[in-house]
């Protein structure tokens, strides 16, 4: 694995995976394949040095482009994807054109030119789980989490999408013989994620002077995991994994949203009731929980970043101290929520 794409790799994980990569195999080369659209920064790469890391920008669903790229190149790690719940709500068609047509022209490039294939995606694929509470087995029993053998059921356009590009790459396999493997990984935080998103809206909501704001009673439970941890585990699945599988990555932090806000509060000198609530999210996933298992006993992985408070603590130093990563964005984001009562 010498000259790895990664597409996406200028958004929020994918960016993580880049300096995972550059700091931990001093090797490879990657050249980042990014679009550059809202949820892109070319930021996330600056300071990376120029004969480790290229970005071409472009779209994954431009074929001549994406062929020309893969003819020269082992691997494709693919985490370019329209990848926000509530966007896909307002219109689901980037999410069709990106998630399902995007995906589809890396798989055609990389069956034509025999290219390794890593198709990042998301727990949500499978729906959402009981919460605990209402469970016999308080969350732990048989069928209590997400496995490799969970049924599909996808709640909204956006993990409906992802579904479909997952069902792509099985079927290209199968089919094609392609040397693929497949990822889904639970809530991502850290460094270099959208203020869009519940973690760093909050936190960015705090230092900008605006009340957070909790979708519905707060009771949904996301499994969060370090982004960090995201990348040391498709790193092991890259270079480890058995072709033709699907190996879950999560790394056992589950937390109800109302516990998570009010954690960001205290850690931020805020009363932890300093919040609003607003309209819940249409069709709202209730819990997201991932069995790991057959990652760690399979292929030998395990989380690093276990410590959820520490985590939280060094993201909000991070959005504390990037305030020029973030601030001219902030206003045309909640004005968006504010259309939809959010
Ligand atoms: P993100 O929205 O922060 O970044 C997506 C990146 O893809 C951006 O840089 C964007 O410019 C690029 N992109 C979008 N459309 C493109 C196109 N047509 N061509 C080229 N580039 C394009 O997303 P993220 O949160 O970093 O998620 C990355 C991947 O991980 C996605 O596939 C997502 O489904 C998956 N995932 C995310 C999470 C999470 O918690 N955020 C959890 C599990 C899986
Ligand atoms: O302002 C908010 N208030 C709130 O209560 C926002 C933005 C969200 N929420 C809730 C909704 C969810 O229960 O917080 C939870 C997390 O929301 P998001 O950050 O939008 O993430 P989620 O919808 O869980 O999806 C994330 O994890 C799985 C990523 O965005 C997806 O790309 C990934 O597939």
């Amino acid at each position: 694995m010498k000259k790895i794409i990664v597409t996406g790799g200028a958004g929020f994980i994918g960016s993580n995976f880049v300096h995972y990569v550059v700091n931990n195999h001093p090797d490879v080369f990657v050249t980042v394949l990014d679009k550059l659209t809202y949820a892109g920064n070319r930021e996330n790469l600056a300071g990376l040095p120029a004969d480790r890391v290229q970005l071409v920008v472009g779209d994954i669903a431009d074929g001549p482009l994406v062929n020309e790229l893969v003819q020269d190149c082992d691997a494709v790690v693919h985490y370019a994807a329209e990848s926000h719940n509530d966007n896909s709500l307002k219109d689901p068609s980037p999410f069709i054109q990106t998630n399902l047509v995007g995906t589809f022209t890396l798989l055609e490039a990389c069956r034509k030119n025999n290219v390794r294939f890593h198709h990042v995606s998301t727990d949500e694929v499978y729906g959402d789980l009981p919460l605990r509470e209402d469970l016999p087995g308080h969350g732990d029993g048989p069928g209590e989490k997400f496995t490799d053998h969970t049924p599909y059921n996808p709640s909204s356009p956006y993990s409906a999408s992802k579904a479909g590009s997952d069902l792509l790459v099985r079927a290209w396999v199968r089919s094609f013989g392609l040397q693929a493997t497949i990822s889904n990984c639970s809530n991502n935080y850290g460094p270099y994620q959208h203020i869009e998103k519940f973690i760093p809206r909050q936190i960015t909501n705090i230092l900008s002077g605006i009340k957070p704001k909790l979708y519905g009673d707060g009771k949904n439970v996301r499994d969060w995991i370090h982004t960090n941890d995201h990348s040391s585990a498709v790193w092991t699945i890259l270079t480890k994994g058995k072709i033709g599988e699907t190996y879950l990555i999560g790394a056992d932090g589950e937390k109800d949203n109302k516990t998570v806000l009010e954690q960001i509060l205290v850690e931020m000198g805020q009363k932890p009731d300093a919040y609003d609530h607003v309209n819940d999210r249409p069709g709202h996933d209730l819990r997201y929980a991932i069995d790991s298992t057959k990652l760690r006993e399979e292929l030998g992985w395990k989380p690093e970043y276990t410590d959820f408070n520490e985590g939280l603590k060094d993201t909000i130093d991070w959005y504390t101290k990037h305030q020029d990563w973030w601030k001219a964005e902030k206003q045309a984001v909640e004005n968006k929520y504010a259309q939809v009562g959010q």
